[in-house]
């Protein structure tokens, strides 16, 4: 059974990293701002620059944001969100202390009559053996166990190490990286999905896309966050589907269409 919505917030790849960035407040003032009628916030992974388990120092660091989430969910706001390529294990603190709705991999809810298809969006390479074998490393029992007996200091040295890797890995590979992630969204458009939503690559894009078979459905992408405060997020309700930039500094939701 998929869960039902009527007006849906995406947001991603906002990888917070320090509380004095345009970033940060901007952040802040969208998730205060996210207005009521809104039933449905996903948070589509790399929220924080770095995040793995419940890490004091980190929970700390971003504790107005974390509140932020909170107090949508304690109004009766669904917050859905998956876990990125940067932000690891996120059971203990976001769903088990805090009653977000966390996942790995994909996720389907349907939003104002839509079939929605959501995923962080790193796993759209098959190709890229590397990648998938760290991503099944990071989440082995051993190194899951390391990450809770290891100081938050060395978790988060640990984690500036592999962000600043990773943010390498992605930035090489853009354009080989969009085909692949429009032949991401036609498979599943074939199997019945009627929007399929990444992030991760930080190229915020609208497209209809046409499955083998003549379905056709829409590709978005988030797109990314940088520090100065400027935004793309996408909004889906029975208005259609919307991709919106946020100027630096700007109050949301005044934003315009793309
Ligand atoms: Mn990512």
């Amino acid at each position: 059974m998929t869960a039902e919505f009527r007006d849906a917030v995406v947001i991603s790849d906002l990888h917070l990293w320090n509380r004095d960035e345009p970033r940060y407040r901007a952040a802040l003032a969208f998730l205060r701002a996210l207005p009521r009628e809104v039933d449905l916030l996903v948070v589509l992974g790399d929220l924080f620059d770095f995040w793995i388990a419940a890490n004091e120092l980190l929970a700390e660091r971003f504790g107005d944001v974390i509140a932020a989430l909170a107090a949508i969910r304690a109004r009766g706001t669904t917050v859905l969100y998956c876990e990125g390529n940067h932000d690891l294990y996120l059971e203990p603190h976001f769903r088990d202390a805090l009653g977000l709705d966390t996942f790995t991999g994909e996720r389907v809810v349907s939003v104002a009559g839509r079939c929605v298809n959501l995923s962080h969006g790193d796993l759209v390479n098959p190709g890229d053996r590397g990648y998938l074998f760290l991503r099944w490393l990071l989440r082995t029992p051993l190194v899951r166990w390391l990450e809770r007996v290891a100081p938050a200091e060395v978790a988060v040295a640990i984690g500036e190490r592999a962000s600043k890797k990773s943010r390498g890995f992605t930035a090489r590979k853009n354009d080989p990286i969009r085909e692949l992630s429009h032949a991401y969204a036609r498979e599943r458009v074939a199997r019945g999905a009627d929007v399929v939503v990444i992030g991760h690559t930080h190229q915020p894009e609208r497209a209809e896309v046409v499955a083998a078979g003549g379905r056709t459905g829409l590709y978005l992408n988030t797109g990314y966050w940088p520090p100065d405060g400027r935004a793309t997020w996408a909004r889906i309700n029975a208005t259609g589907v919307h991709l919106y930039e946020l100027a630096p500094e700007a109050a949301p939701p005044a934003a315009r269409n793309r």
